[in-house]
């Protein structure tokens, strides 16, 4: 019985082990397209990144936690920018020229 209780808390620590935040870290693409984001909403592990990447043919802004105040400048194709999410959360993302142009990422 003992042997048993064991096997099975060994079991569950590996289980654990593979649920571990840097276990399932990984980077997520947003698009800004016309005129809404792709997709819009994303969950992600602790760990993980978004990269937004600007794929449409007006302009467009980004503002949200971590994005540098260049971004806030309207633009075409600018380079794209990655976030890294250490903290859960839910985090918003918006184009503020562009009424309901908005995302949200959730870290879980
Ligand atoms: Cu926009």
């Amino acid at each position: 019985m003992l042997r048993r209780v064991a096997l099975v808390t060994a079991l569950m620590i590996t289980g654990a082990a593979l649920t571990a935040p840097a276990a399932n870290a990984s980077t997520r693409t947003v698009r800004l397209k016309d005129s809404f984001f792709s997709p819009a909403s994303v969950t992600v592990r602790p760990g993980s990144a978004v990269r937004f990447v600007w794929a449409g043919v007006l302009a467009h802004n980004l503002k949200g936690p971590a994005i540098p105040r260049r971004y806030l400048q309207p633009a075409v194709r600018p380079k794209p920018v990655r976030v890294a999410f250490r903290k859960r959360g839910s985090f918003r993302y918006l184009c503020t020229l562009h009424t309901g142009m908005e995302m949200t990422v959730r870290v879980r």
